[in-house]
């Protein structure tokens, strides 16, 4: 057995938070793509969705607004896998964006994955920004809660000391 192998033989079903940011072209549409695309991996499962918000963007501000959302998964996959499947479905849907819209229209970020608490280069969990910024916290909590995750208590705080409330609106709630 190689290492690969020997991963998933001893791997259990995680689950992982993922937020989803999308404001190039149809961004409602990029966010589902890169759902779906997910969904259809064998060792991941949407097991949750959030609505949809608009977002003033936060960092560099001389761009559109976002659609933001987050979703939950439970996944086999490991961090490093799971990260690597964000990144290809980032890429997958590249390709369309590159060819009609120029830079960026999705950008998928591992949020959380189980209890991993973890600071590499390549990636550090839980997100190393996310409880600052509400356009990632309002969907997450509002995953989290689909569920009675607990980790949604202690990120309600971190909300309420959060700057840029304002301006994240509801765009489209969830089914
Ligand atoms: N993502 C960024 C930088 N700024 N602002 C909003 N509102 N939403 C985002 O997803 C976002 C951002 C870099 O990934
Ligand atoms: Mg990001
Ligand atoms: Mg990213």
């Amino acid at each position: 057995m190689n290492d690969g192998d020997m991963q998933s033989a001893i791997a259990a079903w995680e689950r992982a938070y993922i937020g989803l940011g999308s404001n190039i072209g149809d961004r409602e549409r990029f966010l589902t793509e890169a759902v779906r695309l997910l969904q259809q991996h064998p060792q991941i499962r949407v097991t949750g969705q959030s609505s949809l918000y608009e977002t003033d963007p936060v960092g560099y501000t001389d761009q559109g607004p976002f659609l933001n959302m987050a979703i939950e998964v439970t996944t086999m996959l490991s961090p490093e896998q799971l990260l690597e499947q964000l990144m290809e479905t980032e890429r997958e849907l590249g390709r369309v964006r590159d060819i009609r819209w120029g830079p960026r229209t999705i950008d998928l970020d591992m949020l959380m994955y189980g209890d991993v608490r973890r600071q590499q280069p390549e990636l550090t969990l839980p997100h190393p920004r996310m409880h600052e910024r509400a356009f990632v916290l309002i969907p997450l909590i509002e995953v989290l809660e689909l569920h009675h995750q607990p980790q949604a208590e202690p990120l309600r705080a971190f909300l309420e000391r959060a700057e840029g409330k304002e301006g994240v609106t509801l765009w489209k709630k969830m089914q």
